[in-house]
């Protein structure tokens, strides 16, 4: 009888050793100190003891009862303010800030090519980026077996439906509804299934068009010399390089002086010393006659740029996967 208390005791203060919280601890008073507990038990069985062994065992027995409650109530003091401190908020500490949002990079020179467009007459117009093949390809003079028109370049949703790869398709819309004169500038974002180190599947663009009687090649190269002065600052010199689109007649790419090395030569211009950063050229006829406008009495001029590059060389920015990782210490530079 003894032992079997002295092993009652060693067990529950055992026990109490691996309770952690408040639950545990109710669970243990009732398994020992509770009305039917283990301890209650014992009690009742004193009474058939043989009469000479009563006061010793009772003796032993409350001895071990109050060892185990003061145990027991010490600990569920200690329980009690555990939980008060983890609920406990400390209203001095400071609070968690939070980044002011600003204007993507890519946004913003988007901005400031469509402002420079703007105050030259042009009304920023834009279109849907799921497009049909007739207005991304067809009305622009894009024959069906015209590399570009790819499977390894577009994005195909149907057979006449895909993620247009250019924003001209919102010219060919818009033609399509006003007869010239039309300037219009065109911004928005276009897809291409190629994405490299220096490619990203989607990126922007700013296509513009003028339309009118006797818009000459002169006229283009004013408004895009303009364009780059505004751009890049008035010191920059730029050049117009034979090139060909399916959708205009003649056609040229612009290069501007390298802002990087200012024409000596270096890694960013392939020690070219120029920079290739629109293209562009005549409105062939061929694209009047889809949206009907007379080819005698008409000419015009369109180009587009993609934004990413020219953000790349506004900023001296070697990645263009940088623009879309969303870091913040990337962004937070173009405040
Ligand atoms: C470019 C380069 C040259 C262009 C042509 C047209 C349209 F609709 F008038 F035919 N829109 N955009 C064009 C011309 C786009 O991007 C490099």
């Amino acid at each position: 009888m003894k032992k079997d208390l002295i092993a009652l005791k060693t067990r529950a203060l055992e026990d109490l050793k691996k309770i952690n919280d408040i639950s545990g601890l109710e669970e243990f008073r009732i398994k020992y100190l509770g009305k039917k507990g283990l301890l209650s038990a014992f009690m009742k069985n004193i009474g058939k003891l043989p009469p000479e062994q009563r006061p010793e065992i009772g003796k032993i027995a409350n001895e071990i009862r109050e060892k185990i409650t003061t145990e027991y109530e010490g600990l569920k003091k200690r329980l009690q303010q555990k939980e008060k401190r983890e609920r406990f908020i400390d209203v001095t500490l400071p609070g968690r800030r939070h980044e002011r949002g600003h204007i993507h990079p890519i946004t913003t020179v988007i901005n400031e090519v469509c402002e420079i467009f703007s105050k030259m007459g042009f009304r920023i117009v834009t279109g849907p980026e799921i497009e049909l093949d007739y207005y991304n390809f067809e009305a622009l003079n894009i024959p069906k077996d015209h590399p570009a028109r790819d499977m390894q370049d577009t994005f195909y949703i149907t057979e006449n439906l895909l993620l247009r790869t250019h924003t001209s398709p919102i010219q060919v819309r818009v033609m399509e509804v006003q007869k010239p004169p039309v300037a219009i500038i065109c911004p928005g974002k276009v897809y291409r299934r190629d994405s490299d180190v220096s490619h990203t599947p989607m990126f922007h663009q700013v296509e513009g068009l003028l339309v009118d009687k006797s818009v000459t090649f002169g006229d283009l190269k004013g408004v895009l010399t303009l364009f780059v002065h505004k751009m890049f600052g008035k010191e920059t010199k730029v050049r117009f390089r034979p090139s060909f689109f399916p959708f205009t007649e003649p056609s040229a790419e612009v290069d501007i002086q390298c802002v990087i090395c200012k024409g000596k030569g270096c890694r960013t211009c392939g020690f070219t010393g120029w920079l290739e950063i629109l293209g562009s050229g005549m409105v062939d006829p061929e694209v009047y006659k889809f949206v009907g406008y007379d080819q005698e009495e008409y000419t015009g001029f369109a180009f587009g740029m993609g934004i990413e590059r020219i953000a790349m060389l506004k900023y001296g920015i070697e990645d263009i996967q940088l623009f879309y990782k969303n870091e913040m210490r990337f962004l937070g530079q173009f405040l």
